[in-house]
């Protein structure tokens, strides 16, 4: 399946009357201009102002400007209003694009709209996106010979089950062989709270997702490609992002399922959609997934979900966050490492502010020179299986390596402390 088949058939079909509309940007625009011309975009204010007369290159020279201005520091010191910029002029070229039947290109202007920008246009970008989504869908599956939407057969990303002795080999040495972390089946939100929110103290939740449309939706490429084969999606490249040749790319999720499928376990060059909103982004896998109840325990807010998804070998390497974290498996199996809080000093975080929640010691490969005394700080671990649930209490380090193609989310709360 090819994105640019979208656009030539959909030129063809042309059944609708080949407008996006965005009542809320057209109401708000001149205010909008107005906050960007107070912080000096004049330029960006006369291209957005071309764009919306149908001008399309002026729509690019726009998008370009605020993508510089989204560039331009650390991301948290980009003013808001260039990321309210940057979905405006996505906005712009996704209209223009699809007056002309150009739909694939319609349909990623506003995923980067999604994905870069601001918060005002969000409900108009996922208006758009639903109304474009419904006409790629028509073109693309409206017959058999493209992959027909009812009646096609599931390609099933995990099949079989993984042996312990042969995944060993690749797992970080003394894995498997000290403390696991504990499973518990049917545990009541009274028990996690006491045991394990309050006592800081990790565990393995089971049976508490057999609810979830994911559990039979996720393990079939064809389903996943039906849904969201033509969105843009971030994805990162290389062995892990602590290393120089890592970089990110932006992608159609079908290249992306493609890349899954053909990927060899032991290449270096793994592609990772990792800790993306991918369920901000995409409504339909949203609602495949339910935030689990013990998220909700100690009276705090959920931070963020995020989706983990690749082929086997993904590594993500010993880190730690802030918030509480229950990870979903949703798809095949990871091995998890956890070390507590307490050990931080003895695992040598990074001194880069940037990467100071980040060890320096690459358990895949450990330097004994320089980190004499690793081998003997106490951990726990565990295969994280297919329906089961980790929760890892703030602050305490994990490194995640994934055992077969594997789909996992992330929800991130913060206590009520906080
Ligand atoms: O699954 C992974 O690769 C990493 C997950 C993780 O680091 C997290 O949920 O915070």
């Amino acid at each position: 399946m090819s994105t640019s088949a979208i656009d030539v058939a959909g030129e063809a079909t042309g059944s609708d009357d080949g407008i996006l509309e965005t009542p809320f940007l057209d109401a708000e625009r001149s205010n909008l201009l107005q906050l960007i011309a107070e912080e000096g975009g004049y330029a960006y204010v006369s291209m957005a102002t071309l764009a919306a007369a149908g001008d399309i290159r002026a729509a690019e020279a726009a998008k370009e400007m605020a993508w510089e201005q989204l560039h331009s520091g650390p991301w948290h010191s980009v003013v808001p209003i260039w990321r309210d910029a940057y979905s405006m002029a996505c906005v712009h070229l996704a209209k223009l694009h699809y007056a002309s039947g150009e739909i694939a290109q319609a349909i990623r202007a506003l995923d980067m709209g999604l994905i870069m920008g601001g918060m005002t246009l969000r409900d108009e970008l996922n208006l758009a996106i639903k109304k474009a989504s419904k006409k790629a869908r028509s073109v693309l599956f409206a017959s058999s010979e493209n992959g027909g939407e009812k009646g096609e057969s599931e390609i099933k990303f995990v099949s079989q089950q993984i042996n312990v002795a042969e995944v060993q080999q690749f797992l970080p040495i003394k894995s498997l062989s000290c403390k696991m972390v504990g499973k518990r089946s049917a545990l009541s939100l009274e028990a996690f709270l006491r045991d394990h929110y309050l006592s800081g103290i990790p565990v393995v939740i089971r049976d508490s997702m057999d609810h979830w449309p994911a559990k039979n939706k996720w393990n079939d490429m064809n389903y996943l490609r039906r849904v969201a084969g033509f969105r843009t999606v971030p994805v990162e490249v290389g062995k892990n992002y602590l290393c120089p040749e890592w970089k990110q790319e932006l992608i159609t999720f079908s290249e992306f399922l493609e890349r899954i499928w053909s990927s060899d376990a032991t290449s270096v060059e793994t592609t990772y959609l990792a800790q993306h909103q991918l369920f901000d982004q995409i409504q339909e896998l949203r609602q495949d997934i339910v935030i689990p109840d013990y998220c909700f325990t100690g009276g705090g807010e959920i931070r963020s979900l995020n989706a983990w998804f690749g082929p086997a070998g993904t590594v993500t390497p010993l880190h730690h966050d802030p918030h509480h974290n229950i990870l979903a498996q949703v798809v095949g199996k990871k091995y998890v490492r956890l070390y507590p809080a307490s050990l931080s000093d003895e695992l040598h975080p990074h001194s880069e502010t940037m990467l100071s929640n980040s060890s320096q010691v690459d358990l895949d490969n450990i330097d004994e020179k320089e980190f004499p005394k690793i081998l003997d700080l106490e951990f726990q671990d565990c295969i994280l299986e297919e329906g089961e649930m980790l929760y890892i209490p703030p602050k305490w380090w994990h490194y995640v390596r994934s055992l077969t193609t594997s789909f996992s989310v992330s929800f991130w709360w913060s206590g009520a402390e906080n």
